[in-house]
């Protein structure tokens, strides 16, 4: 436990899974992740927090590229065992698929109303020029924040924090590898920022949940995601719409929302939708959205049974498709679930 010196009036929970916040260089000269010690050894300003901060492993430390829909439920359970004693939570973890972690765990965690704030880092913590600090500080203070005057919960929702800006976990998206502002929220205001205050914009946070926390506890890992590209053969679409298992694929399409009206690409969505596999269609465009009908080579994917996916990113098409059909509801109701807004992942047209 780090306990801070005064008395502390919130209390915080990090669950680290790994990340390059807390990696070092090996033999062979390739980063690799270390466990908690690191991070606490380098940072002992976070003593300094008026705060009680706590750590949970969830396992041996991962770089992000390995994270599993394991590691998603076992995020999502130490949420809820820990739930009435933390007032929240921050996550650290690997850049590299936060996005889809982050999207993951708002589908898993329903009537949230505690802050579960993603974050990690570009350069390890004991390199010089490290963001680690600056980033689990501050996602520290978000996770613990309270609206001044009524002390209620200031953002109850999973949402991620870098570079000093704070985005709803199911809108973000990984943009950039080398510089420090690794994320963007696509199709979506920032919740706050961190400037030499904490800048909140209250409209855009979702509300306090009038009912308790239930958490989820499966996802269908029977999913795929086929991006179009010119050139693409039926051979290629056969061999993934046809595979064992399936129940429901991303159709990552052009534009807003379009997609080849060849002949042999229509029957390869006819047959896949008629054995039961949920089409959902999304954008390869970062910004706007997918309107089925505004173009021909969109308007026959509705009469195919292809669901249109609004506004929604990549990272939580994938992790919604995968909660919805793990709820094992039937297929009308599947449907509704997928094109309706489940936890602010889409704006409805
Ligand atoms: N490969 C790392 C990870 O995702 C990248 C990072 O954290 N910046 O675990």
């Amino acid at each position: 436990m780090l306990s801070s010196d005064s008395r502390p009036e919130t209390a915080v929970l990090v669950i680290y899974t790994g990340g390059t916040a807390g990696m070092a260089y090996n033999k062979r000269g390739e980063l690799v992740p270390m466990n908690f010690e690191q991070i606490r050894k380098k940072m002992p300003e976070l003593r300094q927090l008026n705060m009680q901060v706590e750590v949970q492993s969830l396992g041996e430390p991962i770089d992000s590229s390995n994270v599993s829909i394991q590691d998603w439920l076992r995020i999502a359970a130490l949420i809820e065992e820990n739930y009435a004693r933390y007032d929240g939570f921050v996550v650290l973890h690997g850049t590299d698929t936060m996005a889809y972690s982050a999207a993951a765990l708002s589908f898993l965690l329903e009537n949230l109303g505690k802050a579960v704030v993603f974050t990690g880092a570009q350069v390890p913590v004991g390199r010089i020029r490290t963001d680690a600090r600056r980033n689990l500080i501050t996602a520290l203070e978000f996770a613990a924040a309270r609206h001044p005057l009524a002390g209620t919960v200031r953002v109850p929702e999973v949402c991620l924090f870098f570079n000093d800006v704070l985005i709803r976990g199911n809108r973000a998206k990984k943009v950039e590898s080398q510089q420090y502002n690794a994320f963007r929220s696509e199709n979506y205001p920032p919740l706050a920022r961190a400037g030499i205050e904490l800048d909140f914009d209250d409209k855009q946070i979702r509300p306090l949940p009038a009912a308790p926390l239930r958490v989820h506890q499966r996802f269908s890992d029977h999913v795929t995601i086929l991006p179009l590209f010119p050139g693409l053969t039926e051979r290629m679409v056969r061999t993934q719409l046809e595979a064992d298992g399936l129940r429901g694929a991303i159709l990552e399409t052009y534009g807003s929302g379009n997609a080849p009206t060849a002949p042999w690409f229509l029957k390869c969505l006819r047959d896949a939708t008629d054995r039961g596999v949920h089409l959902l269609n999304v954008s390869q465009c970062e910004e706007g959205r997918v309107l089925q009908g505004r173009y021909e080579t969109s308007a026959y994917l509705t009469d195919l049974g292809v669901l249109g996916g609004d506004d929604i990113t990549l990272e939580a098409a994938i992790t919604k498709l995968m909660f919805v059909l793990g709820l094992e509801q039937p297929a009308a109701d599947t449907r509704r679930l997928l094109t309706h807004d489940l936890r602010g992942e889409i704006t409805p047209a």
